[in-house]
């Protein structure tokens, strides 16, 4: 069992409704714990009583309150634990979806004896019984409130415990330089190895970074970025949203300044949730209403997940006069492919608007900035909890690589500290608190 004493109480029994607010074709009402199963002979009449019914099997029968009355018919499954999501006895009661018969199900289950679960309590409790572990339990969550494939493909993986797995490569690297180390104080003449100590440090150093640079991909799929478009009036920003989100979005017109209030509009791009942001066009201009808009535009520029700077390939090139942020966090954009080129710049993606060419190289290029080159088929961090142990286990394994080997112990038992963190083994109790506050009740 992880190392956190859990506030809650295991030996209570709990239940709640699992399915969402609102009709539906079926609802659920699950119940975990010691008095899961005597709850649902209670509630459940069936061929057999549910108590006597070997886990992992179903029944089909009625659901009664206790004056005996119908609420509903449907079915009843049974787990025993340690077989079951929560590792405890539960039972989950299949209704139809109706609030009116979930309500008064779980009306029923609290009378026979269940107390209300807290929010992700079913998901606290597999992790309190190490059925998962914390980067599992926050990919359920993640997978809960999953809006967009590229999240859903991290939350698979990281329930999957895949970014376990990597993490505990990691921790088998300093392990293995830890006992090296140890090992060295027991018989100092014999000095340790390269093999023990520089190489596992450098693979995990290098497996740490890699890990890291998947933190902000993770982050990004699941929260999705903000695009800002910004250049010069006439630049051709309006059409460019316009052409991305394939409708008419934005005005457009041949008026330099049509756009001066910034708008937004959501897409998918690459399976992440992507919000554009339209800006007016930045130019010194004595208009107060446009005025306002060109600080806003550099505004948006700088609070943008990634930065389009569009220029007008159809003119000379000009100064944006503008504060940029750095390259990195900014993608080049040479408009109007479509006409004869004024100028050429190896590093800017041509687009046309009106012909649609160059479209789907920029949105490679956005992937590309979004997400890195952070292997698809790999675990990512996804939350900054994780990214925040992973950054301290990195900074410990570097302090040791500098260390003579009598002082080096220290950071990497710190390393592995910070590591198992990650994985919860090693928490503290606000922290567990804290993931599981963002769970809905019933999960
Ligand atoms: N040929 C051609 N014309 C374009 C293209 N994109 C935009 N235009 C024209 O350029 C003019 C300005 O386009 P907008 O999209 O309004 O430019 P903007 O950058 O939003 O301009 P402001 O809102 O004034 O800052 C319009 O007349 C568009 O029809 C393109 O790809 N090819
Ligand atoms: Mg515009």
């Amino acid at each position: 069992m992880p190392g956190v004493s859990s506030r809650t109480g295991l030996s209570d029994t709990i239940a709640a409704i699992a399915t969402a607010p609102g009709s539906a074709g079926v609802g659920i009402v699950r119940v975990s714990g010691p008095g899961a199963l005597a709850v649902a002979d209670g509630l459940f009449q069936g061929r057999r009583a549910p108590s006597r019914t070997s886990g992992g099997r179903f029944l089909f029968g009625s659901f009664l309150d206790e004056a005996g009355e119908v609420l509903d018919e449907g079915l009843c499954l049974v787990f025993r634990g340690p077989h079951s999501y929560t590792g405890e006895d539960v039972a989950e009661f299949q209704t139809h979806g109706s609030p009116a018969v979930l309500g008064r199900a779980l009306e029923a289950a609290l009378r026979l004896g269940a107390r209300p679960a807290r929010p992700g309590e079913f998901t606290l409790r597999a992790y309190l019984h190490g059925r998962l572990d914390l980067t599992q339990a926050e990919a359920v969550l993640n997978l809960v409130q999953a809006q967009t494939d590229a999240a859903r493909r991290q939350a698979t993986l990281g329930l999957s415990g895949a970014l376990r797995e990597r993490v505990g490569n990691v921790t088998r690297q300093v392990t293995r330089t830890l006992a090296a180390l140890q090992a060295l104080l027991d018989y100092p003449e014999e000095g340790v190895p390269e093999e023990d100590r520089a190489e596992p440090l450098a693979q995990a150093e290098h497996d740490l970074t890699e890990l890291l640079r998947s933190a902000h991909a993770g982050q990004v799929a699941t929260r999705g970025a903000r695009l800002a478009l910004i250049g010069r009036p006439n630049a051709g920003k309006s059409s460019l949203l316009n052409a991305l989100l394939g409708y008419e979005r934005s005005i457009v017109t041949p008026l330099p300044g049509t756009t001066r209030d910034y708008l937004e509009a959501g897409l998918e791009l690459a399976g992440v949730p992507v919000t554009l942001v339209d800006t007016a066009g930045i130019r010194e201009t004595g208009d107060q209403i446009e005025a306002a808009g060109v600080r806003q535009a550099v505004a948006l520029a700088g609070a943008a997940d990634l930065v389009l700077v569009l220029e007008d390939g159809s003119l000379p090139r000009e100064d944006l006069g503008a504060e940029v942020p750095p390259a990195g966090r900014v993608l080049k954009v040479r408009t109007k492919a479509d006409l004869p080129a004024a100028w050429h710049d190896p590093e800017a993606i041509a687009v046309s608007a009106v012909t649609g060419q160059g479209l789907s190289e920029l949105r490679a290029a956005v992937e590309a900035a979004l997400l890195g080159d952070a292997a698809r088929g790999e675990a990512w961090l996804t939350t900054e909890r994780q990214a925040d142990a992973a950054r301290r286990a990195l900074g410990h394994i570097q302090a040791a690589r500098d260390l003579p080997d009598d002082l080096a112990g220290y950071e990497l038992e710190e390393a592995l500290r910070a590591l198992a963190e990650l994985t919860g083994q090693d928490v503290q109790e606000d922290v567990v608190d804290a993931v599981f506050r963002n769970f809905c009740v019933g999960k």
